[in-house]
Parts: C-alpha cells; structure tokens; sequence
C-alpha cells in the first residue's frame, strides 16, 4: 500500500454531530491541495452515537477509518492509538468538535517541507470565555518558562508532526498537552508555531472541566522531572537531599555548640527542630534517590541493550560504504 502524504488523527468524544462537518471539510481541503490522506477516528468509548456515524463515514469514504476502544481511555491514549497505526508521511492532529480548521493543513504541511519536525498551533484570536483564556496564558507561560520550548499555546488540538516524531514520544496519562515537550527531549528540537483559525464550539459540551489546570500542573511537573532527571534520579533527589541535610546539619551544629559551650538550654528552640526535620527530610531524599538509581540500573539490564540503543536511533540511516581498498 502506499503512504498518503498526512495521516489525520482525531480524538473522538461524544461529537456525533460534528463528525459529518468535519470530515466533509477535510476531504474538501485535502483534495484542493492535492494532498492525499488517510484519516482515522477514534472513538474513545463514546456513550452517544458517534461510534455509528463513524462506520457509516467509513463506508462513505473509506479513506477515514475508524478506531473504538473499548471505554473512556482518554484523549493521549486515543491520540497514541492514532500514532501507532499512522502510516502517512506527516502526521496531522485535530480536534472532532469543529474548533480546529483543517483548512489549515496545507500550509502546516509546507511549514514542514522547510524543515521543522514539528509545528503546533496557536490560537491567536481564541473563541472562548475570558475564564478560560486567562488561566491558558498562565499555563502556557509556566511551561514556556520551565521547558524553555518558545510555544504560546501547548494544549491546541492541531499539530501536525514528521511521521518518525510520534513514532518515539512515548503519551500516556494526560501527556498529550506535552506532546512538544516529549518531542523535544527524544531529539526532536525543531519546533515552530503557527497562528491558526480557531472557532466557537458548534455542538456538544466541552470535555475538561476546571480540573484540567490542577491535573496540567501535576502533569508538568512530572514532564519536567522525567525529561530531565528520570535518568538520573540522583541529581535530583541528591541535590535537594544534600541541601536539607546540610542545612540541618549546621543548624543542630550551632545549637549544639551554643549549648555546650555557652550552656544556653535549646529543649524549647524551634530551631533544634527545624534542624532535626531538616536531616531528616535530607537522609530521606537522599534514599529516594538511591532507590531510583536502582530502578534505572535495573531497567537497563532487562531489555537487550541494542533495543535501548535502536529506539533512539532517528529514521534517517546512512548506511557505511564499503570500498575496495587498492
Ligand atoms: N478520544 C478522546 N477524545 C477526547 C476525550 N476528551 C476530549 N476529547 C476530544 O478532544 C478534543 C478536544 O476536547 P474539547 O472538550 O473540545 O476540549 P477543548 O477544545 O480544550 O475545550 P472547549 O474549547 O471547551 O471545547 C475533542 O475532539 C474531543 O472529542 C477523551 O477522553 N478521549
Ligand atoms: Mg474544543
């Protein structure tokens, strides 16, 4: 079979409505520019009738395929499910619920052919309540700030990727709003923004309540430690395990010293205290940290140490020339 030019991957939950909006778009857009494409939808155990709109898209236009699973597994797994079986060369994300134009797609494509791995979208001119806009500046600024990865607007359902980039992220939990920050920490740094149209919501309900910022902090916090120290747990438990416990060393040195030498009584000095939980809390990250090394040792060992090395290999084999010498 021959690879289409972009494979679209759509998360679906519950928008039975805007399916058949949707697809009419992105065949109508794909085929103006003369991309060719395969699409698949996965529905992520929706309770309405998506599933059957699905199929009868499918039967329509086989050139959109449909995926179930078997419930609500979440919007990065359905989007990793999408990944696996993509065979197209660029790989193109968009949201069900008509937020997101596919018209779009032609010229994310072209940003691509210049040479990015990847270029997300940034919804300039939102269509959404200021209660929603402002807490996403503030998001988006922290992760900016902590992964060092220039992007206005990480969580926006339109990216498009090289195909090889969504072979290597690893998504799971909710890490599809980190997609770029994944990407980057496998090598893939060429990352590049696009304004993008951006709509209200036609149908349906939106699918993440308040709670997203709550689980998006926790999430970032998990990016940032396994992207940078999940190799080396030590650095990270080490640095603040010798901070608190030479901090709570020195403190129980003065006030040993100022007991014994100048018999001033510390029983009731909160300092005593605050020395003691210090060492503590020092020994205490200091064992985390071992206990990691431990884990990563060990995870190491298991699998074959070529597979390890194979999956960081990029798709781009050079292969050595042999050459009679004489
Ligand atoms: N597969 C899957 N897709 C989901 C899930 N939750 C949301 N989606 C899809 O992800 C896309 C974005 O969800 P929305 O609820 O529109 O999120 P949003 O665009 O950030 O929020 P609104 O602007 O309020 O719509 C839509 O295509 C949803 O169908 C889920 O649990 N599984
Ligand atoms: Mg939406």
């Amino acid at each position: 079979m021959i690879e289409p030019d972009v494979s679209i991957v759509i998360p679906v939950f519950e928008e039975e409505e805007s399916l058949p909006e949707l697809v009419e778009n992105i065949a109508g857009v794909c085929t103006s520019a003369e991309l060719s494409f395969e699409a698949f939808l996965v529905d992520d155990g929706s309770s309405d009738g998506s599933w059957d709109v699905i199929k009868e898209i499918h039967e329509k236009d086989p050139r959109f395929g449909g995926l179930r699973l078997r419930r609500n597994y979440g919007k990065s797994a359905a989007l990793a499910m999408g990944f696996k079986i993509a065979r197209g060369k660029y790989v193109v994300t968009l949201d069900a619920d008509l937020q997101d134009d596919p018209a779009e797609i032609p010229s994310l494509v072209e940003l691509l052919e210049e040479g990015y791995d990847l270029v997300s979208g940034w919804k300039k001119k939102r269509k959404d309540p200021l209660s929603k806009i402002i807490p996403s500046r503030f998001f988006n600024f922290v992760t900016r700030t902590m992964t060092r990865i220039p992007l206005h607007d990480f969580n926006c359902g339109l990216k498009i990727y090289r195909a090889e980039v969504v072979r290597h992220v690893h998504l799971y939990g909710e890490l599809h709003r980190y997609i770029p920050v994944l990407a980057k920490w496998e090598g893939y740094d060429r990352i590049a923004e696009k304004e993008v149209q951006h709509h209200a919501r036609k149908f349906g309900r939106t699918k993440f309540g308040f709670e997203r910022y709550l689980r998006g902090f926790l999430d970032l916090l998990s990016v940032f430690f396994l992207t940078r120290f999940a190799a080396r747990p030590m650095h990270f438990f080490g640095t603040l395990g010798t901070a608190a416990f030479a901090g709570g060393f020195s403190l129980s040195l003065w006030i040993a010293i100022d007991k014994l030498f100048y018999g001033n009584p510390i029983g009731d000095r909160p300092l005593l205290l605050l020395g003691v939980l210090l060492i503590l809390v020092g020994v205490q990250m200091f064992t985390t940290g071992l206990i990691g090394e431990m884990i990563v040792v060990d995870r190491m060992k298991r699998p074959n140490v070529f597979d390890v090395i194979e999956s960081c290999l990029s798709d781009e084999v050079h292969v050595a020339e042999t050459h009679d010498i004489g």
